[in-house]
């Protein structure tokens, strides 16, 4: 009965995230179909992600990839009526909430990319956590307008 419980979550998550989707596990955060927009040289890269927490309060503190000199938590927010961009010191994951990083919020900033981001390339990610610790995750690279947040 468990095994089939099993099978069938399984099942309902493969359907759920489609057929290119794929997530990662760190203790219980889930790092869902972590995945980047294509970029022309000299363009920052922007990567996007969604958090589920099934644990304590936790942070996402950093990420790394060899791939670029830096790499930064933004916030993206309406300030009058200019859209801007900021960079926050950590990302709140409150326990058993979803945070999403998503194209015109929270997301990733890549800086200094040794190449331009190719759709169809893959490059992994280090993702650093208050108490979870850290996590190497693979980014897809996909089309400059890809959008996987839920509200389109
Ligand atoms: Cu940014």
């Amino acid at each position: 009965m468990n095994n089939l419980k099993t099978l069938l979550a399984a099942l309902a998550l493969a359907l759920t995230f489609g057929a290119n989707a794929h997530e990662f596990k760190l203790g219980d955060i889930r790092i869902g179909h972590p995945y980047a927009r294509a970029t022309v040289a000299g363009q920052p890269g922007g990567a996007f992600l969604k958090l589920e927490n099934g644990g304590a309060d936790d942070k996402l503190l950093s990420a790394s990839t060899e791939l670029a000199t830096g790499a930064e938590l933004h916030s993206m927010a309406m300030e009058g009526d200019v859209m801007r961009m900021r960079q926050v010191d950590s990302i709140a994951l409150p326990s058993g909430k979803t945070v999403e990083l998503k194209p015109g919020g929270l997301h990733l900033m890549l800086f200094g990319l040794k190449a331009p981001l190719k759709s169809g390339d893959k490059f992994p990610l280090t993702l650093r956590f208050e108490k979870a610790g850290e996590v190497t995750v693979t980014v897809n690279v996909e089309a400059a307008g890809a959008d996987h947040s839920t509200h389109h």
